[in-house]
C-alpha cells in the first residue's frame, strides 16, 4: 500500500494511540468495570482517524462541516473517550469517571451528555445505521464532511447492518468508511464459533461495498486505506481491519476472558508496563 501519511504524522498517532491504551486501561481499572479487549484492539484505527483523518474542532464539537464519527460497537466507549480527552474535547483527568453515576462518560457513550459523541450507542446493530443516515444527509445537503464508523465483527451478526449495508451502496454514500474491527472474538469466545460471519470480505463486496483489508494495528497502512477510500467514486468503502483482542497487554491479548472485564488495581503497573514495551 502506497504511504500517504508523513513519517512525523505516523509518529504522532502512534504516540497518541500509546496514550490512548495507556487511558483505556486506567479509566477501566478505576471504574473497576467495563471492556478493555476490543477498546485496546480499535487504538490505532481511532487515533488514525482523530489524530490524521478526520476534520474536527473540539472547541466547536457541532461544527456542521465537522467529519462524524460512530463507535457502533459502543462498549469499546473507552477508546473513544481516550480519543476526545487527547482531542481536546474534555479534560484529560475526566475520563476517571468512567461509569460513574452523573458522569457524562456513562459505560456505553451518550451523545446527549458528552460533546463529540455522534450518536449513542451500546445495542450492536444499530450504529451504521446511524452513520447512513449522516452520509446520506451530508449528500443532500451538499456538504462535503466524511462520515465513519466502526463495527465490531461479533456485532456484524446483527441483521440490521446487513440492511444498512444494503442502503449505504444503494443510495451511493461515497462519504461513508466502515472499519471493520476484525479481531476474531465476541464476549463468548471466537467469531467463527458462536455464528460464523466468515468470510467478511467477500460479504462486504457482495453488497456493494469497496472493501479493502489492512493490518489494523498499522497507521501507514489504515491511512493508505483511508487516502483510497477518498478516490473511490459512486460506492462506499469497509476497511477489514486484522486486529489483536487486547493489542498492547500481554495477558489481555487474543484472551475472549478481557472482553469485558477490569484489570484489577493490581495488575494495572504490569498493563502499564506493557503498552509501554508494546511495538506496533
Ligand atoms: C444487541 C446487543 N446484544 C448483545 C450485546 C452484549 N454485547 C456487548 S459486546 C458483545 C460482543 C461484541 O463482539 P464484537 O462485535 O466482536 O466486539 P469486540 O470484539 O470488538 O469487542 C456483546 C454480545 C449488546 N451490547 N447489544
Ligand atoms: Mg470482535
Amino acid at each position: 500500500m502506497e504511504t500517504m501519511i508523513q513519517e512525523d504524522k505516523v509518529q504522532e498517532v502512534a504516540g497518541r494511540a500509546k496514550a490512548m491504551r495507556k487511558h483505556i486501561v486506567q479509566m477501566i481499572t478505576g471504574a473497576k468495570s467495563g471492556h478493555p479487549g476490543g477498546s485496546l484492539s480499535a487504538a490505532e484505527i481511532v487515533a488514525t482517524l482523530y489524530f490524521h483523518e478526520m476534520k474536527l474542532n473540539p472547541q466547536q464539537p457541532d461544527w456542521p462541516e465537522r467529519d462524524r464519527f460512530v463507535l457502533c460497537k459502543g462498549h469499546a466507549a473507552p477508546v473513544l473517550y481516550a480519543a476526545l480527552a487527547e482531542k481536546g474535547f474534555f479534560p484529560v483527568e475526566e475520563i476517571m469517571t468512567l461509569r460513574k453515576i452523573n458522569s457524562r462518560l456513562q459505560g456505553h457513550p451518550d451523545m446527549k451528555k458528552l460533546p463529540g459523541v455522534e450518536m449513542s450507542t451500546g445495542s450492536l446493530g444499530q450504529g451504521l445505521s446511524a452513520a447512513n443516515g449522516m452520509a446520506l444527509a451530508g449528500k443532500l445537503d451538499k456538504r462535503d464532511f466524511r462520515v465513519y464508523a466502526l463495527l465490531g465483527d461479533g456485532e456484524i451478526q446483527e441483521g440490521q447492518v446487513w440492511e444498512a449495508a444494503m442502503l449505504a451502496a444503494h443510495y451511493k454514500l461515497d462519504n461513508l468508511v466502515g472499519f471493520l474491527d476484525h479481531n476474531g472474538l465476541q464476549i463468548d469466545g471466537p467469531i467463527t464459533e458462536v455464528m460464523s460471519p466468515e468470510p467478511v470480505a467477500d460479504k462486504w463486496r457482495a453488497f456493494g461495498w469497496n472493501v479493502v483489508v489492512v493490518n489494523g494495528h498499522d497507521i501507514r497502512a489504515i491511512a493508505g486505506a483511508l487516502a483510497g477510500a477518498r478516490e473511490v467514486k459512486g460506492q462506499p468503502t469497509m476497511i477489514i481491519a486484522e486486529t489483536v483482542k487486547g493489542k498492547g497487554v500481554s495477558f489481555m491479548e487474543n484472551q475472549a476472558g478481557w472482553h469485558g472485564n477490569a484489570p484489577k488495581p493490581e495488575q494495572l503497573a504490569q498493563c502499564l508496563e506493557d503498552i509501554d514495551r508494546c511495538k506496533i
